[in-house]
């Protein structure tokens, strides 16, 4: 693999780049495509934010989530990069237009990363937003407020407000950079982790109180059913953080979230203090990080469940 030097190196060398996030964007993918397209317009590269998806209301607060398009990437532009996507799929419609580009980067931290593209750095930091940090350095630019608030959104993001197991020295040390750049952490962690809708609260409310316990306590599973969702008013998107609180149950070793995004299909989400869940969903297909990865999976409910519970608890036994 290439350095973060000669990747920087390659990427400044570019005319014009198209950054693509992941679908159903999250704060690290959002705050660190953000952070890149602002240091790749300082550095004289011209720019461009593209999503399938549009950016969460609670991201909105950040200044350059105004730029994500949802339109056609044109032929014009000299690069593609994917910026926390772990594997091309997850790009969603751009997909193929990616693959069919000549010069295309892939920028990740997570260690199931498929390496897609021709040009990849992949680094197992706790955000991706960490790695961003780097390349701005290797860039030599300043680091403007507006880049240190989207790169500090994509650690505390993706470190759960530092709360994870995934924090490292390193972590810390981008995190009191950052500041020192003038990113505004209390009005990040207001907006990404306090501030909800009604609609929210009664929606986590709702899961919360039925959660299944498994395996003599040591996996708890919530359910959100897209009956739910109609019943309460709440989004698909308003799901995002169930799974952290669930992980603070005393017992819980293995956290599940479900949640059906069409009938009879779910997205599945899994956080661990210790046990390999990257392993469980790489059984149904997905991936992720070893203490947090996801799956898909379909059918009826309690036959998913059954599925799940089966793939976790050999993870706990090992
Ligand atoms: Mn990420």
């Amino acid at each position: 693999m290439i350095s973060l030097k000669e990747f920087a190196e390659k990427l400044k060398n570019e005319k014009s780049v198209a950054i693509i996030s992941h679908v159903r964007p999250d704060g690290d993918t959002i705050g660190s495509s953000v952070g890149l397209c602002f240091a790749l317009r300082s550095v004289g590269v011209s720019a461009d934010l593209f999503c399938e998806d549009k950016v969460p209301e609670k991201y909105r607060f950040l200044a350059g989530t105004e730029l994500y398009s949802d339109g056609d990437i044109k032929e014009s532009y000299s690069a593609v990069i994917a910026v926390d996507v772990a594997e091309i799929t997850r790009t969603g419609k751009y997909g193929l237009c990616f693959m069919q580009r000549k010069n295309t980067y892939n920028l990740d931290h997570h260690v199931s990363n498929t390496r897609f593209a021709k040009c990849n750095y992949i680094s197992g930091t706790a955000a991706a937003a960490e790695i961003v940090f780097g390349l701005i350095k290797e860039f030599g630019v300043p680091v403007t407020a507006d880049m240190a608030n989207a790169l500090a959104t994509g650690v505390i993001t993706d470190t759960g407000n530092f709360r994870h197991k995934n924090v490292t020295l390193d972590t810390l040390k981008v995190a009191t950079e950052l500041f020192s750049y003038g990113a505004d952490f209390n009005k990040i962690i207001y907006n990404t982790f306090n501030l909800q809708s009604r609609e929210r609260a009664e929606l986590f409310g709702k899961t919360m109180a039925r959660i299944r316990y498994f395996h003599g306590g040591k996996t708890a599973m919530g359910i959100v059913r897209l009956s739910d969702l109609a019943e309460t008013g709440a989004k698909q998107e308003d799901t995002e953080g169930f799974i952290d609180f669930i992980m603070g149950i005393r017992g819980v070793e293995i956290g599940v979230c479900v949640m059906e995004t069409e009938k009879d299909k779910y997205k599945v989400s899994f956080r661990s203090h210790g046990a390999d869940v990257n392993a469980v969903a790489g059984t149904f297909g997905g991936g992720g990080h070893t203490l947090a990865a996801g799956c898909k999976l379909s059918g009826d409910i309690e036959e998913v469940v059954d599925r799940l519970t089966f793939a976790v608890s050999r993870a706990i036994e090992e």
